[in-house]
């Protein structure tokens, strides 16, 4: 008995030695045996983001994919060593969530020379060469601003005077923070009542939130509503209407982006009176297409994901079985 435990215990061991030879040593990255993964995740910046991470390791476990992750800190030039650095151990595919939009090029052609297909995942980038990358996996980002928007046109609908509005904008020159504030700035144009007297960026952390929205409270003498790009930034911004006397979702209004559990509390304790969904659970389908395209399948050029909006009930209903 105890011979044939030794004799498996040494098989697998064994086993596991040739699957690693041949991970590294294969010259198209893990050919014959799993697929390597090199993800560049965009940082731990909130709490959409530490469940999109979880997603992407969780489910790259489940289908057997060898996963190399690297945290960039939000700097574009982490991500681009990062990049650079799976080129060079030769990963089967390169996927990631990319800080900002631009400066992307260089890069990714230096992957596309080394024949590493690139998936874009969560945030696009602004370069008109659909050729440095197979396909993008997220959220229409405008949508959701408009979401944000329309919401508040029907809550302020028979408003009379004008309607003050103060912005937490995500990371400057993010797909999300340059959609989001796209897809509002279109709804609420349509009426003048509406007025952004304060934009600025939060950085999509709460600890930033908090602090810009100190700085609003202090130089607006007059704030009806806050429209923040993700859940956050309002949470931090709740800390500063609370401290400075104020009551959030009461004497000033609160629409955010995304959907994690503390938002729909804080929505359902009437902190925050509107969530717009953001999916951040993009793991399965991102190994999906990691799968298709290491088999050189074609994929669609662009996937985007479902999403739905929280109101108190809704989000009342919901929060039990959330899982992030
Ligand atoms: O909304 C925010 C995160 O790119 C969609 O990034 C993502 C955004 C998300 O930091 O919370």
């Amino acid at each position: 008995m105890l011979k044939k435990r030794w004799a498996a215990a040494a098989a697998a061991a064994a086993g596991l030695v040739l699957l690693t030879a041949c991970g590294s040593g294969g010259s198209s990255g893990g050919s014959g045996g799993a697929i390597t993964l090199g993800f560049a995740q965009v940082g731990a910046e909130s709490g959409w983001r530490t469940a999109n991470t979880k997603s992407i390791q969780d489910s790259a476990k489940t289908a057997g994919i060898e996963l190399k992750f690297s945290d960039a800190q939000q700097k574009q030039e982490n991500q681009i060593s990062a990049i650079r650095s799976y080129i060079q151990q030769k990963v089967k595919v390169i996927a990631f969530s990319p800080v900002v939009e631009s400066g992307w090029e260089t890069v990714l052609k230096e992957a596309k020379t080394a024949n590493i297909p690139v998936i874009l995942t969560d945030r696009a980038i602004d370069s008109p060469d659909k050729t440095l990358y197979k396909t993008f996996l997220g959220s229409d980002f405008i949508a959701e601003g408009k979401k944000a928007g329309q919401w508040l046109t029907k809550e302020f609908g028979s408003a009379t005077g004008q309607v003050n509005i103060v912005e937490l904008q995500g990371t400057t020159g993010s797909a999300p923070a340059n959609d989001r504030k796209k897809g509002f700035a279109d709804v609420i144009s349509a009426d003048p009542k509406y007025k952004i007297v304060a934009s600025q960026t939060g950085e999509f952390t709460r600890a930033k939130g908090k602090e810009v929205m100190e700085a609003f409270l202090k130089s607006q003498p007059k704030i009806d509503v806050l429209y923040a790009h993700n859940d956050d930034m309002a949470l931090g911004a709740i800390e500063a209407i609370e401290a400075a006397g104020k009551v959030p979702g009461k004497d000033i209004k609160i629409v955010s982006v995304d959907g994690v559990k503390d938002a729909l509390q804080a929505l359902a304790d009437g902190k925050i009176n509107h969530v717009v969904e953001c999916n951040p659970l993009l793991g399965p389908q991102l190994m999906d297409l990691v799968k298709k395209v290491a088999a050189g399948e074609s994929v669609p050029e662009r996937i985007e994901t479902q999403e739905t909006e929280f109101d108190q009930a809704s989000a009342k209903a919901a929060l039990p079985q959330r899982q992030y």
